[in-house]
């Protein structure tokens, strides 16, 4: 078990890839506090995805809390880790996942959908991270925090002028925090999935030609499962990267390197 009895808190965790890093870490032995986010449509975290994942988690003879908030809101993070620690008794790992991606073309592209965009994505990961490496900053026991970033952070997408910066800049926060909490023994990586196949691009991943395309620039054939990513941000955070803080790991199936 890679993280036995450890207490990992993943934000966004009721749909995606961070439900995959849920179940993942709860497969490796640890407790799971889970935030979603139900204020907002459909599309985002819905209760009965998160009552799902904790009745999955518990099944597997773990605990699971879930905490429902926009990470957008300073308090947000301050709230999760402290019921986390309420729960659990401490905070060994954070999964910085939550992100929207709302694909919109740059020219009639509203305030709105970039302020909300950022504020959630980047704003979102860095209250968060703040908030887990206080804690495990005062726990003294060291830690481990990884952030979803994206192969978006190394390249560009025509309709996502508004994300792709929040992902170079969830990128740069684990970078510079690995310098400042290195210290404290915790260590800061990103991951950064390349296609993943999650309801963030059902709409876009819809359109078949856009699929197929993506698929054929893909080495490995395949776009990505949720899965391909939380094996990976467990890895990060188990003792098997313990020398490793500040470093990113392209999780794409090759797609990044394939020019041609
Ligand atoms: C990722 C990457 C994928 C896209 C998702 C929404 O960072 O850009 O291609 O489908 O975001």
């Amino acid at each position: 078990m890679l993280l036995e009895n450890k207490v990992v808190v993943v934000t966004g965790g009721s749909r995606g890839i961070g439900r995959a890093i849920a179940l993942a870490s709860a497969r490796e032995g640890a407790d799971v506090a889970i935030n979603y986010w139900r204020d907002n449509d459909k599309s985002y975290g819905k209760a009965s995805a998160v009552d799902s994942i904790v009745a999955e988690i518990e099944k597997l003879g773990r605990r699971a809390i879930a905490v429902e908030g926009n990470v957008a809101e300073h308090a947000t993070g301050i709230e999760l880790i402290g019921r986390a620690v309420e729960a659990f008794g401490h905070v060994d790992v954070l999964s910085s996942n939550a992100g929207i991606c709302p694909f919109h073309a740059f020219l009639d592209m509203p305030p709105s959908v970039y302020e909300t965009t950022v504020a959630v994505n980047l704003n979102g990961a860095f209250y968060v991270t703040q908030a887990a490496a206080n804690q495990m900053k005062t726990q003294g026991t060291g830690g481990a925090i990884i952030a979803t970033s994206s192969i978006s952070a190394l390249v560009g997408g025509g309709m996502q002028t508004h994300y792709t910066p929040t992902k170079a800049g969830v990128h740069s926060l684990m970078q510079s925090c690995a310098i400042a909490l290195g210290p404290y023994g915790i260590r800061c990586n990103s991951v950064m999935p390349g296609t993943i196949a999650t309801d963030l691009n059902a709409d876009d991943l819809s359109d078949k030609e856009k699929r197929a395309y993506m698929e054929k620039r893909i080495p490995l054939g395949r776009l990505g499962e949720p899965d391909d990513v939380a094996q990976c941000v467990v890895f990060l955070a188990s003792d098997r990267a313990r020398y490793v803080t500040g470093a990113s790991l392209l999780v794409d199936g090759g797609l990044f390197v394939n020019l041609q």
